[in-house]
């Protein structure tokens, strides 16, 4: 009789959880939205008497995709390669030969071929605690030098560096990525494929505050409390 007593009490914090949870608030949604931020293949030329290693900042450049906008900005590290002077496919896309569909709206970020290590930078937002990102890494053969390396307030999500992607079955489909228990939650998005079919897209990042027990759930585990000792 005892068990079941305790089953109930279980049963009843369980609800009690279930219904605090609804209090988490999406504080900001990064889904890459907006026609402005269109355009064909990005170029960027290294910078003369680049070292390997130094990183430089990308800039919008007329008709071509964004890669900076509102909440996020990107950079280059040079490794030695042709980095984005080729022309690449980075920045905001609506290219959804990949993805069959983005997660959030039609738009999401894409970078592949970036011959070099291309960083996407996404603000942190005030209060949040809690970041969630989708994520697609195309459907490819990858080598053990490309990497994809995902992080929220400094806590690693994904990091690929020295293992081969072929080999830990992400590519072909959105993935989510969630932290919790953040302290602040800037999200870096670091990647370095070398060739056109190498791609990974990022859509709906959103950001959350911690779900606080509302007052009233809070009474209703004390009168939860009460009931059972009156029928004890
Ligand atoms: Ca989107
Ligand atoms: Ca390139
Ligand atoms: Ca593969
Ligand atoms: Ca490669």
């Amino acid at each position: 009789m005892k068990n079941v007593r305790l089953m109930t009490g279980i049963g009843t914090l369980c609800l009690v959880a279930a219904g605090t949870t609804a209090n988490a608030e999406i504080l900001f949604t990064q889904g890459f939205e907006g026609e402005d931020y269109l355009g064909g293949k990005y170029f960027a030329d290294n910078p003369d008497g680049i070292l390997e290693g130094e990183t430089f900042s990308l800039v919008n450049n007329a008709e071509q995709a964004a890669v900076n906008g509102e909440g996020f900005y990107a950079t280059m590290t040079y490794t030695g390669g042709s980095g984005l002077s080729d022309g690449d496919f980075v920045g905001v896309s609506n290219f959804a030969g990949a993805v069959g569909e983005y997660t959030e709206g039609t738009q999401g970020y894409q970078i592949s071929d970036s011959d070099g290590i291309f960083n996407l930078y996404l603000d942190g937002v005030a209060g949040a605690t809690s970041v969630s990102l989708d994520y697609f890494v195309n459907s490819t053969g990858y080598e053990s030098l490309d990497f994809i390396s995902i992080s929220a307030g400094g806590v690693s999500g994904l990091n690929t560096i020295d293992q081969d992607i072929d080999d830990l079955e992400i590519e072909g489909e959105w993935r989510t990525i969630t932290w919790t228990n953040l302290t602040s939650s800037e999200v870096v998005i670091s990647v370095d494929f070398n060739s056109a079919s190498e791609a990974i897209y990022i859509d709906n990042v959103q950001w959350s505050s911690t779900p606080i027990p509302a007052p009233g759930a809070l009474a209703l585990l004390g009168l939860a409390g009460l009931a059972r000792r009156r029928r004890a």
